[in-house]
């Protein structure tokens, strides 16, 4: 049989860790059919999923082998059991867990095993370690590299889980085309599109016309507005497409409100955001201010008219750095300059990447 390149994920948090990745290199090695190519470096990192867990150590490594997956992946479980993984509660501790990552490019999708590893791309720890070994791996099914899929986790580790809403939030300055981008993807993913009510603030003309005075009353009808929106309706497992992310709401409010409001404003926010559904993907769409300026233009929308570049260039910063430490969900950068949202073979190919970070998304 064709010798097929294969990458697989080590990692341990009970026992001696290190031994324990080490060992099961080397067998993986002494096996006839199986050569160990390249090993990533083993890494410490913290639990996924289980609250109050020991720390893993984790590891990557490059494989060359002749059996099939469903040999080689028997083969992974042998070397578990040998060194003495005792199968508990699922996700509970263990000497050694060795998941068959990428084999080749082949996709394989059976009861016992799924190939690519249906969460890999939502792992730090694991594409750490690949992108250590090869940044240009291609992942067979999302079809983009290790560096991009890495790249939208910023280092968080994440899981799937369909007990929750599914919910995908659209970012970015105003004028940006957010909801024009929600609309075409709600259809494609068979999503239902939640709205930012932009014309129902009865304090937001004013504001935006300069009267600083009625900043704290509209900020505040945003707060309520958009907290509603996004806990008390949604539905477990069902996906919703949100035109905004919750949290641009402290950019705003940073902008339009005075010191004395903002103490105020920041002790209301933080008991919403504690009951606000966390995307389980956010897309930050960007463009420069003077593209969206155009925009606003032409939409023509009579309050927004007042709206100033300069007003849109302290908005695309803080947005720049709200994303630049996002942990809360992977996160999806789409350049809306070089993008036709309305294409829709460019569409489809952002959709069938999509639903590999929503869970049912696959369906
Ligand atoms: N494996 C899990 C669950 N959580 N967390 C870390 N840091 N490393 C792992 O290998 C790991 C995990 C299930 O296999
Ligand atoms: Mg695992
Ligand atoms: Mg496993």
């Amino acid at each position: 049989m064709k010798q097929k390149t294969c990458y697989i994920a080590l990692g341990g948090n009970a026992g001696d860790r290190r031994s324990y990745i080490e060992q099961a290199l080397d067998e993986l090695d002494k096996h006839p059919q199986i050569a160990v190519k390249r090993k990533s470096s083993i890494i410490e990192t913290l639990p996924l999923g289980t609250a109050a867990m020991h720390k893993f150590l984790n590891a990557a490594a490059e494989i060359v082998t002749t059996l099939d997956a469903q040999a080689l992946y028997k083969e992974l479980a042998a070397i578990e059991n040998k060194l003495g993984r005792v199968r508990t509660e699922k996700w509970g501790p263990r000497t050694i867990d060795i998941d068959l990552l990428l084999y080749g490019d082949e996709v394989i999708d059976t009861n016992d095993l799924k190939v690519p590893h249906p969460q890999m791309h939502l792992r730090s720890f694991v594409l750490d370690c690949l992108y250590e070994l090869n940044p240009d791996i291609i992942h067979s099914q999302i079809k983009v590299s290790v560096s991009e899929l890495r790249k939208r986790l910023n280092g968080g580790d994440f899981a799937l889980d369909a007990a929750k809403p599914q919910l995908i939030s659209i970012a970015g300055i105003i004028g940006v085309g957010k909801t024009t981008l929600a609309e075409n993807l709600s259809s494609l993913l068979n999503a239902d599109i939640l709205r930012e009510p932009y014309s129902d603030n009865p304090f937001l003309p004013q504001v935006y016309a300069g009267n600083a005075d009625l900043a704290l009353d509209s900020q505040l009808f945003f707060l309520v507005n958009r907290a509603d929106q996004l806990s008390f309706e949604l539905q477990p497992a069902r996906t919703y497409i949100c035109d905004y992310v919750f949290d641009k709401e402290l950019i705003y409010a940073r902008e339009l409100l005075d010191s004395r409001q903002m103490i105020l404003y920041d002790k209301i926010f933080k008991n919403f955001a504690d009951c606000v559904t966390i995307p389980a993907l956010t897309i930050y769409l960007y463009d420069s201010p003077d593209n969206c300026l155009d925009r606003i233009k032409k939409r023509n929308r009579p309050y927004e008219q007042k709206i100033t570049l300069d007003f849109l260039q302290r908005l695309a910063d803080d947005y720049d750095d709200l994303f630049a430490g996002w942990k809360k969900s992977p996160l999806f950068r789409i350049d809306a300059s070089a993008a036709d949202m309305r294409q829709s073979e460019q569409l489809e190919k952002r959709c069938h990447q999509i639903k590999f970070y929503v869970a049912g998304g696959q369906k």
